[in-house]
């Protein structure tokens, strides 16, 4: 695996004299003297050295693309930059000859925390491949002091300790004094006039410095190199309460500190949930600000202060409604600090800003009291108020159903700031992240403004590095994928549609096999080590691994994996396929029900292992702290990949990608993306069940889903199950679970687990019986690789730059 282009070291020599020179210059001691993490830091320094080097001297042309996000979830860099810059193998002989393989270092690397799951690593997968493309796109996020909490497993309960992810410093970031901003919180809007001119000044309040630190992004090639711009707050140094700290009130002046630097210190932990803290809205406006000035401070400079012409040299993109303050700030700062007339500014800031909506859940609508927000941020309102106003008053009031459309898509309704509403009203693109979700958008949770301003709308299919997740994530079988049809993959995803002939290659089959369980081997001594679980390489490696939310429905897995183990025990005659449920993922602290499924399964764990009438044929394993480090181990084992949201909710998932690249088969619903995965590797090679969307809809519509008719219709085998969750089946490890059987059958079972139940668990043993005829499974699964390419992000970041950001028009 080899990029041809810049490599930064060009042969093992050399790269062994530029790492032993670096570990004098970076850590000032020779490499013997150094300890493993030292050495890692050190090996790191000298990429991210060369990495810089590399933009400073060529820094990419065209059009600025900004990707505003607040959680970038970035995971390890080093093995990624290594294949990137074509030196992968280079250094792994070099270290090999200092006798400290490079496993070992790539092992030090710390995994940054910096976002929830899916929508944070979007967000990096797209950095990976606008770099790739040679794209200009620049990051802008937040840099948490603490990242996402780390998971423990205490009596099978999820505990939350804190991620001290910069305890042995960050050796990709570069702090930047000199770009530091400054941002105004609360205070008071005063209004100027003179001569008949007036304005308007925000005086008073808090100033925040907001510091940025870099972290370069290497693009495939090793020829572009992007930023990713991540900002810390820290007290403005005007504003530090000196007469306070003059008088000897240091606590006083202190917390002033403290509450500042709070800003930029954690990551709120919800996934598609509520957030609603101010201080939450307070982390949106600083990155939002922060990043803003510094757009118009590089573009002023390269430009002059044309700003009509924003929108042709720089697109900002907004990654769900957490950047919507984008388009009234940017008013603002055009208006008040640029003298841009009023008009013009509200046309540039559409013109240059766009938005990605990533959920249709309604609890995870952005939405702000009017309150908190003016007085936090009240300049920026006025603008929100303004153009709400002219929304209004602009509105066409010749249409039937005027009042409703309005009512659906003023950006201030009900005293709220409704985020979703501002994010459309305010940009020219609106784009849902696969078919389906975009379908729904349209017809349902931004119908109204579909009605109105149909043009907007796009979708764009999420896609994922397929780089990190099959080059750097399975050694084995990218190995096999490159000696087999060369590796212009890595460069191209769709040539590994060249793989097909392969599918009915015997030989490659095998050695599929081989690589399949080589990665199976790793994942299982992985879950030993971690968890003390121990796996059977020979039996199937069924996986769910994802975010834990209802929604979701790893209660649905549960339920499979009780039934099983009901009928092993019942029925001698009963002989399933043996197979290792694997399950990792965390639920946010406040979000109980999830946490009691995550409890549930390290009960059933329990049960299931160590009962020598089943274990043989089936086992569950919970591996702890799911991260992007862990989850690069996990995909490349999997053969059964759990995709079982219920139809409608899940906007497009993205492990689903992962592990259908990793040759896993698909047990889905007809939901997101699966939808796409379905069509592309066909009905033989996936296995869908379930109510489709439609039905979902009218079964809740039609009110008369019973989940007691479900129970009473089976109480031998469904009905038992819902049972076993409180008689005492699975209470020794840490109690029952009564919430969970309110959820099914006081709540009515909202996610409709006991629905989907008899077609779920039918999907699953016919889809395992297929497992006997092992080549045609490994057939099944080389296809799932070989039509993969689709979903790689440089087909995403493709649409993206042609239809959104008009790159090279
Ligand atoms: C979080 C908070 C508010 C709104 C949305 C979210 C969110 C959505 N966080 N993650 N998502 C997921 O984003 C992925 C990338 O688009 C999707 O694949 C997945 O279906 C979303 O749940």
């Amino acid at each position: 695996m080899t990029a041809k282009n810049n490599r930064i070291f060009q042969s093992k020599e050399d790269f062994l004299t530029q790492y032993r020179d670096a570990c004098e210059t970076f850590a000032g001691k020779g490499f013997e003297e150094l300890n493993d993490q030292e050495r890692y830091y050190v090996l790191a320094s000298l990429v991210a050295s060369k990495a810089k080097n590399v933009r400073a001297a060529a820094r990419p042309e065209g059009k600025e693309v900004y990707y505003f996000s607040l959680e970038f979830l970035i995971g390890p860099l080093l093995d990624n930059y290594l294949l990137n810059f074509g030196v992968r193998d280079i250094v792994e002989e070099g270290c090999n000859d200092l006798g400290t393989p490079l496993d070992r270092l790539l092992s030090q690397e710390v995994d940054p925390g910096l976002g929830n799951g899916g929508l944070g690593r979007l967000a990096a997968c797209f950095m990976d491949s606008m770099a790739a493309l040679g794209i200009n796109g620049n990051g802008n996020g937040m840099r948490y002091r603490y990242g996402l909490f780390k998971q423990v497993i205490k009596e099978g309960r999820q505990v939350e300790k804190m991620d001290n992810w910069l305890e042995h410093g960050f050796p990709w970031e570069t702090r930047k004094n000199e770009s530091a901003v400054i941002v105004q919180f609360g205070g008071n809007v005063v209004r100027h006039e003179e001569n008949g001119r007036y304005w308007f000044t925000q005086e008073g309040g808090d100033l925040v410095k907001a510091v940025p630190y870099d972290v370069p992004i290497v693009g495939y090639g090793g020829k572009t190199v992007n930023n990713l711009r991540l900002w810390s707050a820290e007290p403005a140094e005007e504003n530090f309460d000196l007469d306070a700290f003059n008088a000897g009130d240091y606590a006083k002046a202190m917390k002033f500190r403290s509450d500042v630097e709070a800003i930029s210190q954690i990551l709120y932990p919800n996934d598609s949930g509520e957030h609603g803290r101010i201080l939450r809205l307070k982390q949106e406006y600083l990155f939002v600000s922060a990043g803003l000035q510094t757009i118009l401070r590089t573009y002023e400079k390269k430009f002059g202060p044309k700003w009509e012409d924003l929108g042709k040299h720089v697109a900002i993109h907004t990654n769900d409604t957490h950047p919507a303050m984008c388009g009234p700030e940017l008013m603002r700062i055009l208006v008040d600090d640029k003298g841009v007339d009023f008009d013009l500014a509200f046309k540039i800031a559409q013109e240059t800003i766009s938005y990605t909506n990533h959920t249709v859940m309604p609890e995870a609508l952005e939405k702000w009291p009017i309150n908190t927000f003016r007085a936090l941020l009240p300049r920026t309102y006025m603008f929100i108020e303004e153009i709400d106003r002219r929304y209004r008053e602009s509105f066409p009031h010749d249409r039937d159903n005027w009042q409703d459309l309005l009512a659906q898509t003023a950006i201030l309704w009900d005293g709220q700031v409704r985020m979703a509403n501002l994010s459309v009203i305010f940009s020219h693109s609106v784009n849902g992240v696969s078919a389906l979700h975009t379908g729904i958008l349209e017809a349902e949770t931004l119908h109204g403004f579909y009605e109105l301003t149909p043009e907007k709308f796009n979708n764009k299919t999420n896609g994922i590095s397929h780089r990190r997740f099959l080059g750097n994530a399975n050694p084995s079988y990218a190995r096999l994928i490159s000696n087999t049809i060369g590796d212009g993959w890595l460069s191209d995803a769709n040539e590994l549609k060249k793989l097909e002939p392969y599918a009915d290659d015997a030989s490659f089959l095998e050695e599929f096999e081989k690589a399949k369980l080589e990665n199976k081997r790793r994942l299982a001594k992985y879950i030993a080590d971690t968890t003390g679980v121990e796996l059977d390489t020979s039996m199937v490696f069924d996986v769910q691994v994802k975010r834990f939310h209802a929604y979701k429905r790893q209660l649905l897995n549960v339920f499979k994996i009780l039934d099983l183990y009901n009928r092993i025990i019942s029925d001698s005659s009963f002989q399933p396929r043996p197979t290792a449920f694997v399950f990792s993922g965390k639920a946010a602290q406040s979000y109980t029900f999830a946490k009691e499924v995550i409890r549930l399964i390290n009960s059933v764990a329990e049960v299931v292992n160590s009962d020598a009438r089943v274990n043989d044929k089936i086992r569950v394993a919970f591996v702890p702290n799911f991260a992007v480090s862990s989850a690069q181990l996990i995909y490349p084992a999997a053969e059964i990949s759990e995709q079982i949201s219920w139809a409608g909710s899940e906007a497009s998932g993205t492990s689903n990608m992962k592990l259908m690249m990793n040759g896993a088969i698909t047990l889905g619903t007809y939901d997101g993306a699966n939808v796409e995965i379905c069509k592309l590797v066909g009905e033989d090679n996936i296995k869908i069940f379930g109510l489709r969307t439609e039905e979902v809809e009218n079964l809740r519509a039609s009110g008369k889903y019973w989940a007691w008719d479900a129970y009473n219709a089976d109480r031998p085998r469904l009905g038992r199950i819902v049972d076993e969750l409180t008689d005492g089946t699975l209470a020794h490890l840490s109690g029952n679970f009564e919430s969970i059987r309110d959820e099914l059958m006081v709540n009515n079972d909202h996610d409709l687990v006991l629905k989907d139940f008899y077609s779920y668990v039918s999907a699953w043993e016919e889809l395992t019986a297929s497992y006997a005829d092992r080549k045609a499974w490994n057939r099944s699964a080389v296809l799932n690789t070989a039509r993969s390419g689709y979903f790689s992000s440089d087909r995403t970041i493709r649409e993206y730059a042609n239809d959104i950001w008009h790159i090279g028009d």
